[in-house]
C-alpha cells in the first residue's frame, strides 16, 4: 500500500470517529424532555404547595425502550413519560408514588433508610415507616442535593405491563412531603439497581433521563 493510501485511510477513518463523536454529543446536549409544572396551591397562611404524582412500572411498553423500567407522572389525567418536573421555590412538595414493580434490593443498606422528608418519615399502604429490610426496594426516589432519600417497596409479584390506569391493579401506595428551599434545579434519581439486563443494573435506564432520574426545576 502506498504511503498516500495509507495516509488517505487513516485520515478517513478519523474523520468518521470525529463526525460520530460530534453526532453523538449534539444529540446528547439537545435531549429536552418535556417539563411537566404540577398546579400550585396556597393556603390561607400564604404557604405554597404542590402535588407530585408519581408511579414506577417495571417495564414502561411504549417508546423507544418499551422493556425499560421508569418512572412516570400523572398529568392532566394522564400517566405521562417525563422526569423533568418544575415545582415552586420555599413550598411543600407532597408526593405520591404508586410502585408497581417487584423487589430488587439494595446494595448499600443505607438507601433503605429515609432521610429528608417532613417528619423524616414516609407512610406506606398506610403505615407509617422510618426504615426497610434492604431486600425490599424495587426503586428508591432520591434527591441527594437536598438530602432526600425515600426507599420504595417492591411488590411480591410484578405485571408486566403494569395497568396503571387501574388502581385495584396490586401496588404499593407511599405518600411523603418534603421540602424546597432558594431557586435551584438538582437532579433526582433512582439508587437501586433496578436495570435488569444491564452492567450490574446500573445502565440503560439507570443513566438515561426520561427512566430512572431526572431533574426538579425549583423556581
Ligand atoms: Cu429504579
Amino acid at each position: 500500500m502506498s504511503v498516500s493510501r495509507k495516509l488517505f485511510m487513516v485520515g478517513a477513518a478519523l474523520l468518521i470517529g470525529i463526525v460520530g463523536l460530534a453526532i453523538y454529543v449534539v444529540v446528547w446536549l439537545s435531549y429536552n424532555p418535556e417539563t411537566i409544572v404540577p398546579p400550585t396551591t396556597t393556603s390561607s397562611t400564604g404557604q405554597v404547595s404542590t402535588h407530585l404524582f408519581l408511579a414506577t412500572t417495571g417495564s414502561i411498553n411504549f417508546g423507544t425502550h418499551p422493556s425499560w423500567v421508569a418512572y412516570l407522572i400523572r398529568h392532566d389525567g394522564k400517566w405521562v413519560s417525563s422526569t423533568v418536573w418544575q415545582v415552586p421555590a420555599h413550598s411543600v412538595i407532597h408526593v405520591t408514588i404508586w410502585e408497581y414493580d417487584s423487589e430488587t434490593g439494595l446494595r448499600n443498606p443505607f438507601i433503605s433508610m429515609v432521610r429528608g422528608t417532613v417528619g423524616g418519615t414516609v407512610v406506606e399502604n398506610g403505615k407509617t415507616i422510618k426504615y426497610m429490610n434492604p431486600n425490599l426496594p424495587a426503586h428508591s426516589f432520591s434527591i441527594p442535593e437536598l438530602g432526600l432519600n425515600v426507599p420504595l417497596e417492591g411488590i411480591p409479584e410484578a405485571t408486566y405491563p403494569a395497568d396503571l390506569d387501574n388502581p385495584h391493579n396490586t401496588h404499593m401506595t407511599i405518600n411523603f412531603s418534603f421540602k424546597t428551599g432558594a431557586p435551584e434545579t438538582v437532579h433526582w434519581q433512582c439508587f437501586v439497581p433496578c436495570a435488569a439486563e444491564y452492567l450490574f443494573g446500573n445502565g440503560g435506564p439507570m443513566q438515561t433521563v426520561g427512566y430512572m432520574d431526572g431533574y426538579l426545576k425549583i423556581v
